[in-house]
C-alpha cells in the first residue's frame, strides 16, 4: 500500500514487517509501536487528501514537538504532499511571509495561534495540533483500511525547509523524497544503526537534524526513539542509561557537561553521540571524552544538502574536523573559479543525491548557488587535509548560528534600520558559552530612540532566537576604506561580551 511512493515505502518498511516493534517511548505515556505510528499516519493522511491536498502542494506546519506532528509529516508524503515545517519561534509577522510565499493547501497550527494564523491562510484549510497531539487534525479520524499512499518518485518533493538567507528573505529549499531517502540511508549504515539502537531524541522536528538525520534514520534501521518534547538536562540524563545513542546540537554537550553526574559509568550502554548544525569546540569533544570515556563525532549538514560529510564511526573521530565526505557524496574546496589544492582554504563545494532541487520559486537564487553542473556552493569556508578530512574555518556567508539555529544579519538589520531614529545598524555573532554564538547588535540613531525601544521593537517582529542579545548604540561603524562596514572589528571589539555569561 506505499509501493508507489518512494520515500514512504522505505520509511514504512519496519511497520509493516515488524508493526509490533516500539518506535517511541515517551515519558508517563504508553510505548507507540511503529504500527500504531503508520495506522495513525495513515488516518491523517486521509485527512489531508479529504481536505484537498493532491499531489505537489504544501502543507504548512507550525506546532509543538509531538508524535502526532511526526504522523503528520508522514502523512504529508504518504498523501503526496510536500512537508513545510515551520520553527515554533517564528512570529505571526514571519508566519505571514511564509504562507503568502509558499501557497500551501493545508496549514496546521498550535490551537492557541489559531485566530491569528487563520485570516493568513489564504483559503487554505486551517487545522490545529496541540502539544498533547489533540486538535481538529486528529479529532475523530476515521478509520484509513486500505490506505493507499500516493504515488510519488525519486524526483518528486518531499518537503520544503524554509533557510534565511543573506539578503534577508527567506528560501524554501525543495527536498525530493530521494535526497531524504539517499542520506538516511547512507547515515544509518555509516553511524551503524539497527533495531537494536534506542536514541535520545530532543532536538526539534522542524528542521533537518531532528527531522531526518535523527528521524528518518531511525526509521529506517527500525530503532526506538526515546521522545522528548525539548532539550532538558535533567530528562537526558536519566533516559541515557536506557539509551545506545544522542543527536545534539552543540549546546546539549556544554549544558550536560555542566553536570557532575554525567560519567563513564552513566554513558556505559550508550554506542554514539552525533554533534553537528554548528560547530562543536575541540575543548568540547576533549572535555566530552574525559567525562565519559566517549570521542563525540561530529559532522556537517545544511537545509540544502542534508548531511555532507562525517567523521568515521570506526576510525579517529578528529576534535575540531567534521571528517570525510559521505558515501557517494563528492565536496571540493573552491577559490576565484578553481579547485584549492591540498590543505587550502576555500569555499565548500558539494555535489550528489543529497543536493536539493533548487528554491522555491526563485529561479536567480538557485542558479547562483546550485550550478549547472550539480555542484552546489554552501557558503562555509573550509579545507581538506591530506587524509581527507573536511575541516570548517569559516563562513564567506554574514551568518550566526545560535544555539543551532541560524540568524541572517541582513534580516535582523533590516527590521532595526526600519525603525525612527536609527540611521544604520550592524549585527553580528560573538562568542556565547551556551550558545557558540551570540547575536548582538551596533546602532547609530539620531538620539531618539533607546536600546530597550528597540529591543521592544523587535519583539512582535523576528523569532525570540533572532533577536539581540545585547543591543549598543554607538556614534558610527567602523568602515574600511571603501566605506564598507568592518565587521570583523566590530567582532573583535564585542568578542568578550558574553564571556563567563
Ligand atoms: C532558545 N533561545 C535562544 C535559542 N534557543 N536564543 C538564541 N539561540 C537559541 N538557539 C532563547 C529562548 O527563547 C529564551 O529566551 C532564552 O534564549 C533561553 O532559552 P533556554 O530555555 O535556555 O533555551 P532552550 O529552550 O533550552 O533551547 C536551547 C536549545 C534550542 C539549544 C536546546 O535552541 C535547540 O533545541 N536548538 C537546536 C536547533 C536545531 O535543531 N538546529 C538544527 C538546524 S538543521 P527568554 O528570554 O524568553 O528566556 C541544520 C543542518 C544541520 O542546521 O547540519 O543539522
Ligand atoms: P542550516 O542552514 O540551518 O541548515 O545550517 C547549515 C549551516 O550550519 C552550514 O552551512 C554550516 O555553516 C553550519 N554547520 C552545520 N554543521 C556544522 C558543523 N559540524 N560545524 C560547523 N558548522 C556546521
Amino acid at each position: 500500500m506505499y509501493d508507489q511512493n518512494h520515500l514512504a515505502s522505505r520509511l514504512a518498511r519496519h511497520a509493516q514487517l515488524t508493526p509490533e516493534r516500539v518506535f517511541a517511548r515517551r515519558a508517563g505515556r504508553p510505548d507507540t509501536t511503529y504500527g500504531e505510528m503508520f495506522a495513525g499516519a495513515e488516518r491523517i493522511a486521509a485527512r489531508l487528501i479529504a481536505a484537498g491536498v493532491g499531489p505537489g502542494d504544501r502543507v504548512a506546519v507550525q506546532v509543538e514537538k509531538s508524535l502526532e506532528a511526526v504522523q503528520l509529516y508522514l502523512a504529508a508524503v504518504m498523501a503526496g504532499g510536500v512537508f513545510l515545517p515551520l520553527n515554533t519561534a517564528y512570529t505571526v509577522a514571519e508566519l505571514d511571509y511564509f504562507l503568502g510565499d509558499a501557497t500551501p493547501a493545508v496549514v496546521v497550527c498550535d490551537p492557541a495561534r489559531r485566530a491569528a494564523v487563520e485570516p493568513l491562510a489564504r483559503g487554505a484549510t486551517v487545522f490545529d495540533l496541540g502539544a498533547d497531539g489533540s486538535g481538529t487534525l486528529t479529532a475523530e479520524l476515521a478509520d484509513a483500511e486500505g490506505f493507499e499512499a500516493v504515488a510519488r518518485g525519486a524526483e518528486d518533493l518531499a518537503a520544503i525547509l524554509y533557510t534565511s538567507g543573506t539578503t534577508g528573505r527567506s528560501k524554501g529549499a525543495m527536498l525530493r523524497h530521494e535526497n531524504l531517502l539517499s542520506n538516511a540511508e547512507v547515515l544509518r549504515d555509516y553511524w551503524r544503526f539497527t533495531d537494536r539502537d534506542v536514541l535520545i531524541h530532543a532536538l526539534p522536528i522542524f528542521h533537518s537534524h531532528g527531522l531526518f538525520v535523527a528521524t528518518n534514520t531511525s526509521l529506517l534501521a527500525g530503532a526506538t526513539l526515546i521522545f522528548m518534547p525539548g532539550f532538558d538536562v535533567e530528562a537526558i540524563l536519566q533516559a541515557i542509561p536506557e539509551a545506545t545513542a544522542m543527536m545534539g546540537v552543540p549546546t546539549f554537550y556544554t549544558r550536560l557537561l555542566k553536570d557532575s553526574r554525567l560519567t563513564p559509568e552513566l554513558c556505559a550502554g550508550m554506542r554514539l553521540f552525533v554533534s553537528g548544525s554548528a560547530p562543536l569546540l575541540a575543548e568540547t569533544h576533549r572535555q566530552w571524552e574525559a567525562a565519559t570515556g566517549h570521542r563525540i563525532l561530529e559532522r556537517y549538514g545544511m537545509t540544502e544538502t542534508n548531511m555532507n560529510t562525517s567523521n568515521p564511526y570506526d576510525g579517529d573521530r578528529r576534535a575540531g574536523t567534521v571528517g570525510f565526505p559521505l558515501p557517494g557524496i563528492e565536496v571540493r574546496v573552491m577559490l576565484d573559479g578553481a579547485e584549492v589544492p591540498e590543505g587550502g582554504i576555500g569555499v565548500l563545494e558539494v555535489r550528489g543525491p543529497n543536493v536539493f532541487k533548487g528554491y522555491w520559486q526563485m529561479p536567480e537564487k538557485t542558479a547562483e548557488e546550485l550550478q549547472a553542473d550539480g555542484w552546489f556552493i554552501t557558503g562555509d569556508l573550509g579545507m581538506i587535509d591530506a587524509e581527507g578530512y573536511v575541516t570548517i574555518v569559516g563562513r564567506a556567508k554574514d551568518l550566526v548560528i545560535s544555539g543551532g539555529y541560524n540568524v541572517y544579519p541582513k534580516e535582523v538589520e533590516e527590521a532595526i534600520d526600519d525603525m525612527p531614529g536609527v540611521v544604520e545598524s550592524a549585527v553580528i555573532g560573538v562568542p556565547h558559552p551556551d550558545f557558540g554564538e551570540g547575536v548582538v547588535a551596533v546602532v547609530v540613531a539620531d538620539g531618539s530612540v533607546t536600546e530597550d525601544g528597540i529591543a521592544g521593537a523587535l519583539k512582535d517582529q523576528l523569532a525570540k532566537f533572532k533577536q539581540p542579545k545585547r543591543i549598543f548604540i554607538v556614534p558610527e561603524l567602523p568602515r574600511n576604506t571603501m566605506g564598507k562596514v568592518q565587521k570583523k572589528a566590530l567582532r573583535d571589539e564585542y568578542a568578550g561580551l558574553f564571556a563567563g555569561a
